[in-house]
C-alpha cells in the first residue's frame, strides 16, 4: 500500500462520515472506486435498509468499474441482509483490487467478505487507516463485540469539577459554544440517556435542534420509582423509552398514554439494572449512547464500569466545595481505587475547555 492508497482511503473515510447521523444501527461506510489514478465512482451508506456504500459507488461508475480498485472503510459484506452481499457485487463488476480499512466485526461477515473476494481472484488488502475507521464505528464495533453500546458521558462543570450549586442551580455553567457542541454529540448518538432527577430538575428535551440529522436519537430515561411527570418535555416530540424498576400499572399507562415506551428492568435495591439497560439498548440496535445526567447516575454508571468515554466541558469558573461534584463515587481510601482516565483530546470551545477522555478499565 502506498501514499495514493492512503489518500483514497482518507477520501472514503470522509464519505463514510456523511452517514454519521443517519446510518444506525448500521455502521458508517464509505467507498471510492479508482482507475488510472482517478475516482470513477463514490458512495456511502446513508440509511439502514438502503444500499451499502459499495453499491452506490458501483452504480456511479457503471461499466467503467471493470479493472478498478475499490477503497472501502469496512470489509464488504458477504451475507444476505436487507441487501445482497457487496462482495458479490464487487466481483460481478470486475473489480481487480480491494483495499479495506478494517474487518467487519459483525459475526455474519467477520472475514468472510474478504475470503469471498480472494477466492474470486481479487487482490485484497486490509488494515489501511484502521484506527480512523474504528473510531468512526466505535459504537457499532462495541455492540458487535461486547453486546453493549459505546457509552459516552457528557458533563458540563466548573474548573473545580462542580456541575451545580448546592441549591441545584446549574444554568448555565458552560457557555453557548459548548452547548452548541453538545448538539453534535447528540446528533451522532443513537440514544441520549438521562435520569429522572435531571428530568425533574431541568426538564430537558434531549433532542437535536441545531444539527441536521437523518433521525432523532432515542431519548432514554432511567426512573426506578417511575416518578417523572407525563408533562415532562423529554416525553414529547419523538420516541422516548423509560426504564423503571417498579411494575406500577397506573403510572406505566400514564406515560404510555403520552407516547412513551415503559420497560421494567429491576436490579438490586429496587433500582433499575444499569448493565441490563445497556444490554437491552444494544439488542435494540443502539450503537452509541450519550449520557447527559447528574452526579447520581454518572456515579452509578462509572462505579459499575459502564462508561467508556467522558466528554467534559470545563468553564473558567470556580464554584467551591459546597457545590455539587460531577459523579457520586463513594468514599475511597486508596488512590488506586480512583477511576483512571486517558486523555484523548483537549481543546477550547468558546470560553470553555473540552476534554475527551476514555476510561481505563483495568
Ligand atoms: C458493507 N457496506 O456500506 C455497510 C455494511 O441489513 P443490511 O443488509 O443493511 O446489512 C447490515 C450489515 O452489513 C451491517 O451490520 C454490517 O455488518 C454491514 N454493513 N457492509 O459492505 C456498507 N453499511
Ligand atoms: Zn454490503
Amino acid at each position: 500500500m502506498n501514499a495514493a492508497d492512503s489518500q483514497w482511503m482518507a477520501r472514503a473515510l470522509r464519505l463514510a462520515e456523511r452517514g454519521l447521523c443517519s446510518t444506525s444501527p448500521n455502521p458508517r461506510v464509505g467507498c471510492v472506486l479508482v482507475k488510472e489514478g482517478k475516482s470513477i465512482g463514490e458512495g456511502w451508506h446513508v440509511r439502514a435498509g438502503e444500499p451499502h456504500a459499495e453499491v452506490h459507488a458501483l452504480r456511479a461508475a457503471g461499466a467503467a468499474a471493470r479493472g478498478a480498485t475499490a477503497y472501502v472503510t469496512l470489509e464488504p459484506c458477504s451475507h444476505h441482509g436487507r441487501t445482497p452481499p457487496c462482495a458479490d457485487a464487487l466481483i460481478a463488476a470486475g473489480i481487480r483490487r480491494v483495499v479495506v480499512a478494517m474487518q467487519d466485526p459483525n459475526p455474519l461477515v467477520a472475514g468472510q467478505g474478504l475470503d469471498k473476494l480472494r477466492a474470486a481472484g481479487i487482490a485484497v488488502e486490509c488494515g489501511l487507516m484502521e484506527a480512523a475507521a474504528r473510531e468512526l464505528n466505535i459504537g457499532f464495533i462495541s455492540r458487535m463485540t461486547r453486546g453493549m453500546p459505546w457509552v459516552r458521558s457528557k458533563i458540563a462543570a466548573s474548573l473545580d469539577g462542580r456541575t451545580a450549586l448546592a441549591n441545584g442551580v446549574s444554568k448555565w455553567i458552560t457557555g453557548e459554544a459548548a452547548r452548541r457542541d453538545v448538539q453534535h454529540w447528540r446528533a451522532r448518538s443513537c440514544a441520549v440517556l438521562t435520569g429522572s432527577g435531571t428530568v425533574r430538575a431541568d426538564d430537558p428535551r434531549l433532542d437535536v435542534r441545531e444539527v441536521e440529522v437523518g433521525r432523532q436519537p432515542l431519548r432514554v430515561v432511567l426512573d426506578s420509582s417511575l416518578h417523572i411527570a407525563p408533562e415532562a418535555r423529554v416525553l414529547r416530540g419523538g420516541p422516548t423509552l423509560v426504564y423503571t424498576a417498579i411494575p406500577d400499572a397506573a403510572r406505566h399507562q400514564a406515560l404510555q398514554a403520552v407516547g412513551a415506551e415503559v420497560a421494567l428492568l429491576t436490579g438490586e435495591r429496587g433500582r433499575v439494572d444499569l448493565a441490563a439497560v445497556l444490554q437491552d439498548l444494544a439488542r435494540r440496535g443502539i450503537n452509541e449512547v450519550l449520557v447527559e445526567a447528574g452526579r447520581t447516575l454518572n456515579g452509578a454508571l462509572l462505579e459499575a464500569g459502564l462508561v467508556d468515554e467522558l466528554v467534559l466541558y470545563l468553564a473558567p469558573k470556580l464554584l467551591g466545595d459546597a457545590a455539587r461534584g460531577l459523579a457520586e463515587l463513594g468514599a475511597l481510601t486508596q488512590l488506586q481505587q480512583g477511576t483512571d482516565l486517558k486523555w484523548q483530546d483537549v481543546r477550547q470551545v468558546g470560553d470553555d475547555l473540552r476534554i475527551i477522555a476514555t476510561i481505563n478499565k483495568g
